[in-house]
């Protein structure tokens, strides 16, 4: 096989970027390692930012978005006894709006059918070769069990977290960073309407939790427990418990109203940097060149970036033979990568709680902060909100 860009991953990432390519008249094939059906099921993000919405709108993939995502002002923060809403449109003139993953996903997939995109779905042993060259290759084996070679001018991993891309650049040519957080994410999805009308993140003693959703009848509910944490100790009554009592059930007459559970899992929480994101002829974009843990609502918003910046890149390197914007994706994406790792990291031990009551006394004072100072109000919001593309 042959084409001009091979894309390793069919998620967000893989799937935008030949998008935003074909827009250029760039051809490239993709190679994805799951089904369809699993890539479109994950159940993943739930927050966009506001220039995402923008750019999924300018390239054809708002229709659904606008009619069925929710646009959200702000968020609530909450602790014994408090809590306040944090502006964004008041803050900083930007909004955010709840709408899953999985519903990009599909909206992505249905674009890339409509442009009769070549997505190779249930590979295996996918491998890149000759990225220092001009003429790459990626070797896998499709569903049937054949070797095939697919040659290209670029190759770019968006294989994510576990992907061969991120590995691909050699040891001597990169420098990664990484901090694993000593709890984890437990997240339910449960049939049952919110009991908020925008998010909540909540700090608590015991530790933090969350109420997020995906529609008017599907709440989406995160708690902080511990990094080991077995599935099976958490029966569905422990977990609506622990959410009522974490969230604030009772408190100003507010209430938490549990509901059937349909999902269930744990989320490690982490962060990665993998620098440059770039080698030869071989680019990465979103979570196979960096990980944020989930309490900024920044992974897949990040992956967004990425590829909004790499595609006009490559159509200056492939149609017009300009190096320049090639040249300089890995450190212009890299700002915005630290910026965003650097909000997550903040609001991940802003919120999480260990046993350390000094820290927790700062994290305390932090939220006051937050709450009663417009400086305050308006970094988080314009972090949360989301920078211009390109910041
Ligand atoms: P993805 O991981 O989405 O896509 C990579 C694709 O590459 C996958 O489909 C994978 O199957 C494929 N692949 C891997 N190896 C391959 C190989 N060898 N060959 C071919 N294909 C290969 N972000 C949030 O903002 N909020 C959240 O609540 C949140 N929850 C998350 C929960 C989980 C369990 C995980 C893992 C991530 C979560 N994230 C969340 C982050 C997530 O949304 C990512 O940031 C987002 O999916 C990034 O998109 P991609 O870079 O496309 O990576
Ligand atoms: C979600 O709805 O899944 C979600 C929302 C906000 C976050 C993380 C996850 O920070």
């Amino acid at each position: 096989m042959r084409t001009e860009v091979a894309i390793i991953g069919a998620g967000p990432a893989g799937l935008l970027l030949s998008h935003l390519l074909a827009h250029d008249g760039i051809e490239s094939v993709v190679v994805e390692t799951r089904s369809r059906a699993y890539v479109e099921s994950r159940i993943r993000a739930g927050i966009l930012e506001h220039s995402t919405v923008e750019l999924l709108t300018d390239v054809g993939l708002g229709d659904r978005l606008r009619r069925e995502g929710d646009e959200h002002r702000g968020i609530y923060l909450q602790w014994p006894g408090e809590r306040h809403h944090v502006d964004f449109v008041e803050r900083v003139g930007r909004s955010v709006t709840v709408y899953g993953q999985t519903e990009v996903q599909k909206d992505l997939g249905r674009a890339r059918d409509a442009a009769g995109q070549q997505i190779v779905y249930e590979v295996s042993d996918t491998a890149v070769h000759d990225i220092g060259s001009e003429h790459p290759f990626v070797a896998f084996r499709d569903a049937a069990g054949v070797e095939v070679r697919l040659d290209a001018d670029v190759v770019v991993g968006c294989d994510g977290s576990f992907g061969p891309s991120r590995a691909a650049v050699p040891e001597t040519a990169k420098r990664t960073w990484q901090r694993t957080y000593p709890y984890s994410w437990l997240g339910v999805l449960a049939d049952v309407a919110p009991s908020t009308d925008e998010l909540i993140y909540a700090w608590h003693p015991d530790g933090f939790a969350m109420h997020s959703m995906r529609s008017a009848t599907v709440s989406r509910l995160y708690l902080q427990v511990p990094p080991d944490t077995d599935i099976a100790d958490w029966s569905d009554e422990r977990i609506w418990d622990q959410l009522a009592m974490r969230l604030g059930h009772g408190q100003d007459g507010w209430t938490l109203t549990p509901g059937p559970i349909t999902e269930k899992s744990v989320l490690p929480m982490r962060s990665f940097v993998q620098r440059p994101m770039r080698h030869g002829r071989l680019f990465l974009a979103g979570d196979a060149a960096h990980i944020v843990p989930p309490t900024g609502a920044k992974g897949l918003n990040l992956a967004v970036a990425d590829v909004a910046l790499l595609a006009p890149a490559l159509s200056a390197l492939l149609r017009r033979r300009d190096a320049g914007p090639a040249d300089a994706y890995s450190e212009t994406a890299l700002r915005r990568v630290w910026r965003c790792t650097h909000f997550s990291w903040w609001m991940t031990t802003m919120l999480h709680t260990g046993h350390d009551e000094f820290e927790q006394q700062l994290q305390l004072s932090q939220l006051r902060w937050v709450a009663a100072s417009a400086a305050a109000a308006t970094g988080l919001a314009e972090n949360y909100a989301g920078l211009p593309i390109g910041f």
